[in-house]
């Protein structure tokens, strides 16, 4: 189901290069025939920040009268452009009338072109399908969750009334997770709805689940995207995903939670008083990113105070700030005091992977947990070795299989190296049936998915993969015994393989191992920085857990994939950066039910200057190699939402840094003024550069010359602890590269809240490439760690 998600390219890029007078038309024997940039395809017209709504008591309906006048507009500029004997193409598909001005509609290339000349346009690009952030390939899994914060805490705030927004593929209500006993009334600042579906009514919603929307429209991902494909008709989740996420987020506690006897303990969200609303924008086929904005901007009207989105563009497929639908939509949040937590993406380990990266995001990448799920090989001559998976086999200790190495058992005329890697076809059946097969992951594209269902295809009883990628990472194989063993376990089994002539194994059941070090570890597919958009932003932000999370899913009755004789799991495991996202989000929502009037920047930058830099051993946290991990792989480390509620400084990242870094991105000055309806003047000099100088809880320089004198980078830290405080700071760095904090006391007498500083970086004996450590400031009582990321050249 998952591997349907797809991804298409955009032509907005080529929007520029059509000649105005284009001929529209070619005609073939006689009929009109579209021409391949004719075909009308899903378009959003991005126009800019919406008008300043008057707050009155008839404010609602002035609001509504005001929207309608919108929509009005947006339909004449429709038919201005649109030849009149294709009417039906004048409808708008989504209209932004809230957070942001525009709409979306059915567009030619040429139509599209004209209409971003248009005074009041910002942008106009192809919608675009995203991608879920589970899995590249849904091939994750496991864990528990809930080690975010103790339960006391909890108890003390049970009738919080913080409300989540969900952009995800819906919701499964009725999860124990959105029971809402022991909560109070819905806020009634709360404006949502909870539509009605095919399957889905409004009393599915409740004090826990208080809205729940879904789309009318989206647009096909396949073929050539000339028509719209049929609503789902229901707020109703089909895939899991969105399920899951909210109950990370903010599920109800669900005691004695599991999957299937893994992984058992007491499920809930961050902070399980929260309220979730869900807005349902994927279906199978994928996420229409118009549909996206058309989500965000009823979850800003709605009233929610978090927007969670465990979505993202293809890293291959990275397009500009005002050409992603996230970042739009994330940006006007943001001004409305709505805080945007996204997943960075499960591109890694490869660099400059990270999506979701513009800084008025929250971009969070995924670590494993201190669990192992491990599925245990015992060899012939009785050695037990250890592997990690999910299996729900019936195999026993007591009973062996004989074994054998796939690259022995490859079919006719089939290269060697394929059957070794298990590659669809290349296993000789008569010679794998009835024993367990080792199978090589020399080659990522070619997922455990796909290898253990050729396994299983040919009769084998069970599979063993040696593979370093997706260290950690346990595969879910169902009913199917398996499991995934690195190199050097692997080369004790190829070892006893060769010092026998009849080699034996069995697979051992999946046990879980609670208390596993080290933990955490950055996950091995968590997308990596720096980003690709501007290097000058630190990106990812932050690590949370998201490998093998326990969470809500609807029960699923898949073959294969249940122990025998179970019923379907109301949980189920899950991996990737979408797993991380919500536990940011489950957090942030804490800390805003503790500190009412913080910003979103300030619960970020209280996140990011408190994050935990070690491991459950003491060691600082590692990448899934084993090597201490760098601010581009785990951002500035893992969350830790407790010491976040009392940070002493935050770094505020102001509308005016937001408005200056698009300035120094390179957009006009016309276009920044639309989108945000400000009188706004782009500073006189502006270069990337200067992007380093953005009020934001860690630094990034993309370009230190070590032959020039020493570079000044500028912040402002907000003292929100106690009156009089004195910080001094104290530097980590690499060896050759010199880093000074100046002044080097910070000091906040009564009556200064805000003050200025300066770090200055010199790499005059740095080595080549990106350097990173630490500026910590410290007062008595709190630390204030910022992280930075330097490039020498
Ligand atoms: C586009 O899709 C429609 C509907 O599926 C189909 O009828 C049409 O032939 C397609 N056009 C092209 C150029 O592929
Ligand atoms: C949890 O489930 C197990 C197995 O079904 C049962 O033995 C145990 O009593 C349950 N514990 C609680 C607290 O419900
Ligand atoms: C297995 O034995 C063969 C020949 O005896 C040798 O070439 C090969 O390196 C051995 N493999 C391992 C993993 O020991
Ligand atoms: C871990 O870090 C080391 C050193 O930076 C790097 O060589 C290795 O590729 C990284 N491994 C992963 C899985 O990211
Ligand atoms: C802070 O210092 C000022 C003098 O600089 C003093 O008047 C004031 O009482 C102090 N406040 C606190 C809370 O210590
Ligand atoms: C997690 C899990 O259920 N693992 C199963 C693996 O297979 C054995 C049978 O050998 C089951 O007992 C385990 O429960």
């Amino acid at each position: 189901m998952a591997s349907s998600i797809s991804m298409t390219t955009t032509p907005f890029l080529l929007l520029l290069l059509v000649p105005f007078l284009s001929l529209p038309w070619h005609l073939i024997c006689g009929t009109p025939v579209p021409t391949n940039n004719q075909i009308p395809k899903h378009y959003v017209v991005y126009m800019g920040a919406a008008p300043v709504a008057s707050v009155n008591e008839n404010g609602d309906h002035e609001a509504h009268q005001a929207a309608e006048i919108l929509a009005a507009s947006y339909s004449q500029m429709l038919s201005s452009i649109i030849p009149r004997q294709e009417s039906d193409r004048m409808r708008v598909i989504h209209n932004y009338n809230h957070a942001f001005r525009g709409f979306s509609a059915m567009l030619t290339e040429h139509e599209a072109a004209v209409l971003s000349e248009h005074s009041e346009v910002v942008s106009v690009f192809g919608d675009k399908m995203l991608e879920l952030h589970t899995t590249r390939s849904w091939d994750f899994l496991q864990g528990k969750l809930g080690r975010l914060v103790g339960d006391r805490l909890f108890n003390n705030h049970l009738s919080t009334d913080i409300i989540i927004g969900i952009i995800d593929t819906g919701i499964w209500p009725e999860s124990p997770s959105f029971n809402d006993e022991g909560i109070g009334a819905v806020p009634s600042r709360w404006k949502g709805v909870c539509m009605d579906g095919k399957d889905f009514k409004k009393s599915n919603c409740n004090r826990k689940l208080v809205g729940a929307r879904y789309y009318e429209a989206s647009v096909t991902p396949r073929a050539n995207q000339s028509r719209l494909a049929k609503s789902s008709g229901t707020p109703r989740d089909s895939v899991g995903h969105g399920t899951h996420c909210a109950s990370i987020a903010g599920g109800a506690r669900v005691a004695n939670a599991t999957y299937f006897g893994l992984a058992r303990g007491t499920a809930r969200g961050g902070l399980p008083s929260t309220r979730i609303a869900s807005y349902k924008v994927c279906s199978t086929e994928g996420c229409s990113g118009a549909t996206i904005l058309k989500a965000i901007d009823d979850a800003v009207k709605d009233g929610v105070d978090i927007i969670s989105i465990s979505i993202g563009m293809n890293s291959l497929f990275e397009s500009d700030f005002l050409s992603d639908p996230i970042a739009i939509g994330a940006f006007h949040a943001e001004q409305k005091g709505v805080m945007v937590i996204c997943s960075a993406g499960n591109d890694g380990p490869d660099p400059s992977t990270v999506g979701n990266t513009a800084p008025w995001i929250f971009t969070v990448a995924a670590s494993s947990i201190d669990r192992d799920l491990q599925s245990s090989v015992v060899l012939g001559n009785a050695k037990t070795l250890k592997g990690f998976a999910i299996n729900f086999s019936k195999l026993s200790r007591s009973k062996t299989y004989p074994l054998v190495l796939a690259e022995d058992a490859a079919g006719n005329f089939t290269p060697v190296s394929e059957a070794r890697n298990c590659y669809p076809g290349s296993l000789d059946p008569k010679k794998v049936a009835g024993k367990i097969v080792v199978c090589f992951g020399d080659d990522p594209s070619v997922s455990r998915r796909v290898k253990k269902l050729v396994v299983e295809d040919a009769k084998a009883k069970g599979m063993i993969l040696i593979c370093e990628i997706q260290n950690g990472v346990p595969f879910e194989s169902g009913v199917f015994p398996f499991t995934q063993v690195n190199n050097i376990v692997g080369s004790q089994i190829l070892k006893y393989i060769n010092s026998t002539k009849n080699p034996t194994a069995t697979i051992l059941p999946t046990i879980d191992v609670p208390r596993h070090r080290p933990a955490p570890v950055v996950a091995y597919f968590s997308s990596r920085g720096p980003s690709q958009l501007s290097e000058n932003i630190l990106k990812p932000d932050i690590m949370a857990p998201g490998v093998s999370i326990l969470a809500a899913m609807m029960p699923k009755n898949e073959p294969g994939n249940i122990p025998f004789g179970k019923k379907p799991s109301d949980f189920a495991l899950r991996s990737g950066t979408s797993m991380a996202c919500p536990h940011v989000t489950g957090a942030a929502a804490f800390i805003k039910s503790v500190h009412r009037g913080w910003t979103s920047s300030m619960i970020r930058s209280a996140l990011m200057t408190t994050a935990s830099t070690f491991n459950n051993m003491r060691k600082p946290f590692t990448n899934s190699s084993d090597h201490i991990a760098n601010p581009h792989e785990g951002g500035v480390g893992e969350i830790n939402p407790f010491k976040a509620l009392d940070p002493g400084l935050v770094f505020e990242t102001t509308t005016k840094d937001y408005l200056e870094f698009l300035c120094y991105y390179g957009y006009s000055e016309k276009k920044i003024k639309a989108l945000s309806n400000t009188k706004f003047n782009c500073p006189k000099s502006s270069n990337e550069e200067l992007i380093s100088n953005t009020n934001y809880p860690s630094i990034s320089i993309s370009k230190l010359d070590p032959h020039q004198p020493a570079k000044l980078i500028k912040r402002t830290v907000t003292n929100i602890g106690a009156l009089n405080s004195t910080y001094t700071a104290k530097v980590q760095s690499p060896p050759g590269l010199s880093v000074k904090v100046i002044p080097e006391k910070i000091v906040f007498t009564k009556g200064l809240r805000r003050v200025p500083f300066q770090v200055s970086f010199n790499a005059e004996d740095a080595k080549k490439g990106y350097n990173f450590g630490s500026v910590t400031l410290f007062d008595q009582r709190h630390s204030v760690r910022v992280v930075f990321a330097v490039n020498v050249q």
